[in-house]
């Protein structure tokens, strides 16, 4: 089985992306190359984060590899968390914190429309792409489910009536943003890796 870099020091995404991958692709972990530091992150959008993460690993390490950059994007403020999803509510990646503070600021908003953004960057030594995969939905009043991670107890994805925590991996993983970037590496890696 082919194998990749995946730029990331979240496991709940490698978890995500690897079940999506199936038997196609394997992924290697940062460990596996002895990247233990913490990547910078220092765009002002999700595709530049994207690609900045994938290019600090292809150039310090000298491997072909992809990153996946996600944001939660709230119509009611403008946007907002957006690329600074991972430290809403300050450094520390908390995604308590984080959902607290949503919530907090959604109280009294007439919209709860909102949307996930993933954009997947792949750089190999033939090519740099950049991949998206989108997903609306409505912020809940409260936290519903345990499954999944970060802002999923409180995002119901349009056409469903449960939060990504509250579904099976399965679900979420068939309908989600990433598993729509993902799907899109994967044919690009497919016929061209
Ligand atoms: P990297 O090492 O890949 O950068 P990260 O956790 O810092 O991992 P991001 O910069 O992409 O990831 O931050 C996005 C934040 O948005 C993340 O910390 C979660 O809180 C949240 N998030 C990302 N994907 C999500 C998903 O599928 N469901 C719910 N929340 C998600």
């Amino acid at each position: 089985m082919k194998a990749i870099v995946f730029a990331t020091n979240n496991k709940h995404k490698i978890s995500e992306i690897q079940a999506i991958l199936g038997d196609q692709f394997s992924i290697i972990p940062l460990s596996e190359i002895g990247c233990t530091e913490d990547i910078p992150e220092t765009s002002l959008t999700i595709e530049g984060n994207a690609m900045q993460k994938a290019t600090y690993v292809n150039e310090k390490y000298k491997v072909d590899c992809f990153a996946d950059d996600t944001g939660l994007e709230v119509e009611a403020l403008d946007g907002q968390p957006g690329v600074k999803s991972a430290r809403y509510a300050g450094p520390g990646h908390d995604f308590d914190a984080n959902v607290t503070k949503l919530l907090r600021e959604l109280n009294g908003q007439l919209s709860r429309r909102a949307r996930f953004k993933t954009v997947i960057s792949l750089i190999t030594s033939d090519n740099e792409m950049l991949f998206e995969g989108i997903i609306n939905g409505i912020i809940t009043a409260e936290r519903r489910g345990n499954e999944g991670f970060g802002y999923d107890p409180v995002f119901i994805p349009d056409g469903y009536d449960k939060t990504f925590a509250e579904m099976p991996a399965e679900l979420k993983n068939s309908i989600s943003h990433r598993a729509i970037a993902t799907r899109k590496l994967i044919k690009f890696l497919k016929e061209n890796y």
